[in-house]
């Protein structure tokens, strides 16, 4: 399918330093991206390791978790066409110091942890992590061709 759903995260970092408001403005301005849902959000334990339970038996598990569980962030249901993959293009590499200029990541991103921002890494699951934040009713002008999970 063309059209696809990202879940986007504006991290603890990024909202903590003030750069919320920007991050938002490039999302706005991006041709593909449309904001179908968004929440300012503060993670507890047990949604925050679900979210990242694919991680969980990785070392930086329980720092991912204390970080997402550090203060407010506002996750976001983008929907657009290959908006997957245009969103990590748009995010950049995991790792700030490797992202392509303009990115997010490079412009406000200052370690792996701290890195600013959340992406869905496939089609799947995006509609999945979507589905994991979002209720459809929350969700605006979706197209219903998405498969829910
Ligand atoms: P990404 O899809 O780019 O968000 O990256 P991953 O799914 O591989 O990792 C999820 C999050 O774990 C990253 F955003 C940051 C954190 N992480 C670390 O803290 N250390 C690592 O070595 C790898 C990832």
């Amino acid at each position: 399918m063309e059209t696809e759903l990202t879940l986007a995260i504006i991290k603890p970092d990024a909202v903590k330093a003030h750069h919320a408001g920007e991050i938002l403005s490039m999302y706005e301005k991006h041709p593909q991206f449309k904001i179908r849902g968004i929440k300012l959000m503060h993670m507890d334990r047990k949604t925050a390791e679900g979210f990242y339970e694919i991680h969980r038996e990785r070392p930086f598990f329980e720092e991912l978790v204390s970080f997402m569980m550090s203060g407010p962030c506002i996750v976001m249901a983008i929907e657009g066409k290959h908006a997957v993959s245009a969103h990590r293009d748009f995010i950049g590499a995991t790792n700030p110091q490797h992202a392509q200029e303009g990115t997010v990541r490079k412009r406000f991103g200052t370690s792996i942890g701290n890195n600013a921002v959340h992406g869905s890494d496939s089609p799947e699951n995006g509609v999945k992590e979507v589905n994991y934040f979002f209720d459809i009713s929350e969700l605006v002008d979706i197209n219903w061709a998405h498969t829910w999970a």
